[in-house]
């Protein structure tokens, strides 16, 4: 970590932050990419996208159902507790997530912009009504809404827009920020990962945390390998000093 981002933390008024499967990793659940990721065994474009939805909708709920149950079975790790943290004391903070798995909000985050969805949410295909807890059964594996159209996780699959609202909300806090922290992501999902190059390109410090290089690496300010869960709270640490 270089002088000039300490004393940037030590400053900053304006921070943004994108994370990516990366900063969940450490709670247990599985990136997609990287050894051991879900894209090495199963295939993106027969799970994650509509028509493998509207062609299999039982095999894409079991999928999201298997998911669910080991968000549900993990705690958020250090690295979400210190971003909640940040959110209190840096004034102008936006979290940015392509995660789904509500582990930001588990960890006390209040605003946190969901680029790709929320596992948690749900809704209806024909009428659009929104539900928040669907049970997926063996005698029920297909969820259907009260008239009778087919009930979808709240995701957001490959080919299709991001929530138009979330993502201007996203691309407003990447003119504004000082800083912005890019966490635990490979960088090759888009729209989401071209936000650090905007922030980078009004100016900003971009700062990417990772294990490894990624294909973002040679556009930002510095990287620093180091797993989320130690390198986020000891941002936090140096944040803290000078603001009480
Ligand atoms: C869109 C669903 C407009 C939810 C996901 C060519 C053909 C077709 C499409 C495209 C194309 N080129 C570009 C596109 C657009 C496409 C895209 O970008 N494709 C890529 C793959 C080439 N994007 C879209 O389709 C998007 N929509 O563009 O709309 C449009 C409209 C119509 C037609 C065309 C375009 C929609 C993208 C959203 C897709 N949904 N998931 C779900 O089930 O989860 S994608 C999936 O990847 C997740 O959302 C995830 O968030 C996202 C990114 O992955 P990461 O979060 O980065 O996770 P990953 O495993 O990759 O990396 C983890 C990183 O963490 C690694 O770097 C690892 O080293 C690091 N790490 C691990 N442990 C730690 C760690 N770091 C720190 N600490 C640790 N302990
Ligand atoms: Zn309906």
């Amino acid at each position: 970590m270089t002088e000039k981002l300490k004393s940037l933390l030590k400053s900053v008024q304006s921070v943004c932050v994108l994370t990516g499967a990366g900063i969940s990793a450490e709670s247990g659940v599985p990136t997609f990419r990287g050894e051991g990721g879900l894209w090495s065994r199963l295939k993106p474009e027969e799970l994650a996208n509509f028509d493998a939805f509207m062609k299999n909708p039982e095999n894409v709920w079991a999928w999201y159902q298997h998911r669910k149950e080991i968000m549900h079975s993990v705690q958020p790790n250090a690295a979400h507790k210190a971003l909640a943290e940040m959110e209190k004391i840096i004034p102008d903070f936006t979290l940015i997530t392509q995660n789904i798995d509500n582990l930001h909000y588990r960890a006390g985050s209040k605003n946190v912009l969901e680029l790709h969805g929320n596992i948690e949410r749900s809704y209806c295909i024909k009428c659009g009504k929104y539900y928040s807890d669907v049970q997926i059964t063996k005698e029920k594996p297909i969820p259907y809404c009260e008239c009778s159209g087919i009930i979808r996780p709240d995701v957001v699959w490959f080919g299709e827009n991001l929530p138009i609202d979330v993502f201007d909300k996203a691309v407003e806090a990447t003119r504004r920020c000082e800083l912005l922290l890019s966490i635990g992501t490979s960088a090759v999902v888009y729209p989401a990962a071209g936000l650090p190059l905007q922030a980078k390109e009004h100016g900003s410090y971009v700062v990417e945390i990772n294990v490894e290089y990624t294909e973002l690496s040679p556009y930002v300010n510095e990287t620093i390998i180091g797993r989320a869960g130690e390198v986020v709270p000891a941002l936090l640490e140096i944040m803290k000093e000078e603001r009480q």
